[in-house]
Parts: structure tokens; sequence; C-alpha cells
């Protein structure tokens, strides 16, 4: 086995391959770029060479300066994780030109796989079921459209040389199949230089189910089961699972062994993924082969209990898989959610600032966590913007899924847009709870998964005004006279608080009631609603029963306001007015406003005197309660503005305090 590996990769994947090397004792190198100096792969690594810019182009994609760090370094092998050089087949080829071992297949199979038509080629050879269609060299139009009017329509027409969804253009009729085939070419040569076309007959409610296979260099092949990624966007998965739900055993079975098969007629060694579109009526297809680790490996290792970068490992150096095909079993059920910085809401761009919460559920066995980032560090607009997979194994999917959505909801991010709002949304759909996959699910649920739920704004906006309220007083005394806070009081006993979510600003007007229970009471106005609400504040956590429903958030402060972090995901809400940052009662000048009406009971010092910080100064009653407010600082009461028996009105300033220097 190598003593010493070098992972040509960044982010979560260079730190999930340190981990298994570490486990093995076998030596890491690490290559970074500038903008990686700091990355967490970096710290893991034994060792890490810069290998130049941020740009990928001038660092993960420089495959001789890549090489000559394993030279440097002694690296005996190099892996290329997943995306950069991973499926490059010249820099296999470099690697073994240069004596370094490359951990994944040998060139030619890599080649093999990314012409489309040269893949389905073979496969056909290799009696992999191919969708009905013409992928010939032949491209002249006539003979396209024949093809296609014998299958039917309608039919897809595929760049051979696109890949990953780009290059392809549906055709609902004959009618329209030359002006469809002409743009189809013209833009194929533009985006790939290639204009070759294939044409396939069109599954309109395709299930996209992949299977791991596993070849060895001693002529062995396994596979280790499916993975259902249907649910995708613009071609970016966003939840995979293990296995796929409703497939038989025989239908299992038939699709790993045609994985094998597919594998096996490429000579391929290592890990593999061969792609299939599966038909409603459980026909299967093959669609292409990815000759690299895929992102969504880990599902399948926990419903097998195998470590794949293990078997990569052991198979990189010749020796035989490690286990044969009746030796491997499906034990559960198994979730991925990818969690981006980008925004749901704004058509999924990535989005970039810095991690300044990042709190991640507890892992356990059955709660997994790959990731390439700390909290504090920058999302970085130059790679992927993925900031963790969250991983979860139940003893069956409902299983998996409960704690999937628990664990969603348990996942804390703030100081960067993410998609864990949308994750959890789609991991509690019910269409999706169902395993109603296929790759329209997203477009199918659209309206479910991005609706701009009113009642989610209500609420979000009652939790921040009766979080600020609450929290401005001391945490741990209920009297809301022990100091000023941040509202405005500007009538009877009504605090309110100007408040912005997506750019709407609000007004919220908060009417102190009685407390019950030992909780504060409120009525609370946004617009014309009225809604009556009882809430208790514990650090961070807040507990609000609003007309009756009572729920939890978790609120934090940011600079810019707060985050709501709920069941539903997270929230940002900006707080407009006052200024969130010193707490007005730390501001002498504003210590003595009155909370809300109230008549005086007593002036506890002569104007002038010299008080002490924390000493009385001064009694009201209000709501049926006597409350004493005391001195912030140390410091003189200059004047008082009322006199005992006035009755003042919330919001107006009681006396002038001048805190000593
Ligand atoms: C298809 C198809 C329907 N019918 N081929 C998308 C990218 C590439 N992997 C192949 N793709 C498709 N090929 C036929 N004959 C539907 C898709 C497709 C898709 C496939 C898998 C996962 C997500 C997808 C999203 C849109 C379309």
């Amino acid at each position: 086995m190598f003593s010493k590996i070098l992972i040509a990769n960044r982010g979560e994947i260079a730190c999930r391959v340190i981990k298994t090397a570490k486990r093995l004792g076998i030596k890491t190198v690490a290559v970074y770029s500038d903008a990686d100096t700091n990355a967490l792969h970096v710290d893991l690594a034994d060792e890490a060479i810069r290998i130049g810019k941020a740009p990928s182009s001038q660092s993960y994609l420089l495959g001789e300066t890549i090489i000559q760090a394993a030279k440097k370094t002694g690296a005996q092998a190099i892996h290329p994780g997943y995306g950069f050089l991973s499926e490059n087949g010249d820099f296999a080829e470099l690697c073994a030109e240069n004596g370094v071992t490359f951990i994944g297949p040998p060139s030619s199979s890599i080649r093999a796989m990314g012409s489309k038509s040269a893949a389905k080629s073979i496969m056909e050879k290799a009696e992999v079921p191919l969708v009905p269609g013409y992928h010939g060299d032949d491209q002249d139009p006539a003979l396209l459209k024949q093809a296609a009017d014998e299958m039917g329509y309608p039919v897809l027409l595929k760049a051979v040389a696109g890949g990953g969804g780009k290059g392809m253009r549906q055709v609902w009729s004959g009618d329209e199949f030359n002006q469809g085939f002409e743009d189809a070419r013209r833009e194929a040569l533009a985006s790939f230089g290639n204009g070759d076309m294939l044409v396939e007959k069109y599954l309109t409610q395709p299930r996209h189910v992949e299977v791991q296979v596993f070849c060895d260099g001693h002529g062995n092949g396994v596979y280790l089961f499916e993975r259902d990624c249907s649910v995708q966007r613009r071609h970016q998965k966003i939840i995979e699972e293990a296995p796929a739900p409703d497939i038989s055993k025989e239908l299992r079975q038939m699709m790993g062994e045609t994985a094998v098969r597919a594998a096996q007629a490429i000579d391929y060694r290592g890990a593999g993924t061969v792609e299939f579109l599966l038909d409603v009526d459980g026909s299967f297809y093959f669609m292409e082969m990815n000759t690299r680790l895929q992102v969504e490996h880990p599902v399948t290792e926990l419903i097998t209990g195998q470590d794949l970068v293990e078997w990569q490992l052991k198979v990189a150096d010749n020796q035989p898989l490690p286990l044969e095909q009746e030796q491997l079993n499906i034990d559960g059920h198994a979730f991925e959610a990818r969690i981006y910085a980008e925004d749901p809401s704004n058509d999924f761009l990535p989005t970039t600032g810095t991690l300044h919460t990042l709190i991640t559920p507890e892992e356990t066995n059955n709660v997994r966590i790959d990731t390439g980032v700390l909290q504090g560090d920058e999302v970085s607009p130059f790679y992927d913007p993925m900031i963790a997979k969250l991983v979860v194994w139940g003893e069956d999917r409902s299983a998996a899924l409960r704690r999937l959505a628990k664990a969603l909801r348990e996942y804390r991010i703030n100081g960067v847009t993410t998609n864990l709002s949308f994750l959890y949304d789609l991991a509690t759909n019910e269409a999706f709870q169902n395993a109603e996959l296929d790759t329209g699910f997203i477009e199918k649920h659209h309206a479910e998964l991005f609706k701009q739920d009113g009642s989610s704004v209500t609420d979000n906006l009652v939790f921040a005004a009766v979080y600020l309220h609450l929290s401005s007083q001391n945490e741990s005394c209920d009297d809301p006279w022990s100091s000023a806070n941040a509202w405005k009081m500007n009538q009877a006993n009504i605090v309110s608080q100007e408040l912005e979510i997506n750019d709407t600003p609000y007004l919220v007007e908060l009417e102190l009631c009685e407390h019950q229970f030992g909780q504060h009471g409120f009525v609370v106005c946004i617009n014309e609603d009225r809604l009556v609400a009882s809430a208790t504040l514990r650090g961070e956590q807040l507990t609000l029963t609003l007309d009756g429903h009572k729920r939890t958030a978790t609120v934090s402060k940011d600079d810019m306001g707060l985050v709501i972090f709920t069941d539903r995901g997270a929230s940002h809400v900006n707080v407009l007015e006052p200024d969130l940052g010193e707490d007005q009662a730390g501001s002498a000048e504003n210590a003595f406003i009155a909370p809300m009406n109230g008549t005086v009971i007593e002036l506890m010092v002569e104007p002038g005197a010299t008080v002490q910080a924390g000493q009385a100064v001064l009694v009201l009653e209000a709501m049926k309660m006597q409350h004493t407010m005391h001195a912030p600082d140390h410091g003189v009461v200059k004047e008082y503005f009322c006199k005992q028996g006035d009755l003042v009105d919330g919001g107006s300033s009681l006396l002038a305090f001048e805190a000593a220097e």
C-alpha cells in the first residue's frame, strides 16, 4: 500500500479522502491555490504545496504542476477527487508517464466514456440497453429524421460532445425536426466545437438511477447497488438517496449486473458510476458512465458499510476487491443533501460571504457531515459553492427522511445565504416523502417548493419583534423597567419596531399585555393584522405562542439584524430602526425613558445627588405593578422632569442623569 498520496482537489472531497488515508496510516499531501491558503484540507494534510493562483485554470487544473508537487513530496499516488482533473485522460496518462499512480481508471476508459456516441456504441456491443434512437457517424439530417419518424415523437436531440444536460433539444413533431436539428447543431458547434448529434426517444418522466460499480485489476467487478438522483435542478443534484425507492430485487440485480457489464466492456478499474434512465414501465436505459468517485458516494457507503475511498486505494495498489458480490448487502436507507451557498429565491445563484455562524447537527453513526469549511471561513467565489454534504442513515426510507429533516432543522448557518430552507422544504414535501420521483420533480412541485409563505413572513416578524423586546431587557429580569430598550415607546404600553424581510419594510407594534403563566403577553399589530402572542426567551431560544400555535425559534443577531432559525429553516430579518449595536440602556442619556404609561410613585434622591450604578432613583406604577428604575452607571441625577403623583406617558423622559467621567 502507498505510504504517501497527494490529493489533487480541495474542499470537502479533499478532506474526505484525507480522513480515510489517515485512518489507513497513509501520509497525505494537499495542494492549494492562493484562495485556499488557510483552507481546512490544507490543515488536515500532513504536507501542502501551493500550486498557483485562485482561478482553477491557474491551480487545480495544472496537471504538470500537480505532478511536480507529487514528485517533490514523494507521493506515490494521486487521488483526483471529482471534477477538476478527475476525468481527464491526459492527466491520467501524465501520471503514468511520471511513475505516479493515478487513483482511478485507465486513461483509455476515461476517453472511451468521454464521447456520448462512442460510449453508446461500446454499450450496444456489451448488450447494455440504450434508449431507442440513432447515434451513428453519418450526420445526414434526413437519416436522423427518419430515425425520429420511425421511433415516434417526442424525440430528444443530444450533442455527441455535450454532457450534463448541455446540448439537448426536445422535438415534439416531424414538422419541427429540421429546424430543431439545425438549431441544435449550431449550438453544439458553438459550445463544444463539435456539432454532431444523436437522436433518442424522449422519455417524459424518467428517473435518474445510477449504479455504483467497482472493478479491480484481477478481472473482478461488483455493483454496490444503486442511487436515485432524480431530484435535480438544471442538472445539479440536490438530494440523493440509496437504495432507489420501489426497485424490485429483480430489477436491482438486473441493473447492477448490466452496470458491471458496461464497466467491464471498457476494461474498467476503480470506482465508477453507470447512469441509467429508468422509465415508468420499469425499462432502464444507459445514459452515461462517470469514471470517477461521485459527490454522492457517501449514501452508498452508509447502506453497504464500505469505505469507497479505501476500496479505491486498495484497487490502485493492485489489490483485489475487498468483497465479492455475494458479500455485499443493503442495510437501511441513506440520503445526502448538498448544502450550498446559493439563493433559491434568486434563481439559485451562488452567494458569497463569511460563515459567521456555522453550527452543525451532532454527528453520529447516522448523521455524517462531509465538509471543507469551518465557522469563520469565507465562501470562495472561485469554486463550487458547496458548504457541506449532510448524509443521514435510517433503518428505512421514512426513518432516514425524518432524520434528514431533523438535521436540516438543526443546521445553523448565518453570514451567507444558503439553500437550507429549500432542502428542508424538499425533505418535508409530501410527494418527496411518497417517493414520487422523476427528473421533473422540482418543476412539477415548484409552487410548493418556492412558495413565498406569507405566514412565515408574519411569523418571522413576530419572532423578531418579540425577541428584540425581550432581549433588550435584562435576560434574567422580567421587569420591562429594568433598563430602557431598543424600542420606541410611543403610546399606552405599545412598543414599535421597523423591520425588513426580503427588502420589504414592516412596522411591527407590540402592545405589552399582562404576563400570563410566566409568559410575556403581547398583541402584535402588523399592517391590519392583530395577533395575540405570549412568549418566553431563554438565551437565544424563543418560545412563542401566536394565535394559539406554539413554536420555537433560535434567534441570533448579526450586524444587519436577526437570523431566525425555525423548522422552516433560516430567515433573515433586517432591523431598520433603531440601531441594534449599542444597547440603549448602555447610553446614559437615554437611560430614563418611561417604557410605558405609569404613575410616579416616588423620586428616590434629591436633584443633584450623586448615585452609584444600580442605585434606585425612581419608582413608577404601571400595569398594576410597581417598577423601580435604577441608575445605569455611577453619576449625578441632575434633574427630575416629573413629581410624585404625576401620570407620565410611555416614551417620555423622566429625569436627566449624567454619568461620572
Ligand atoms: C434524456 C431524458 C429523457 N429522454 N434522454 C439529462 C442530462 C443527461 N444526463 C441526459 N439527460 C436526460 N436524457 C432521453 N432519451 C431526460 C434527461 C434529463 C435528466 C436525466 C437525468 C437527471 C436529470 C435530468 C434532467 C433533465 C433531463
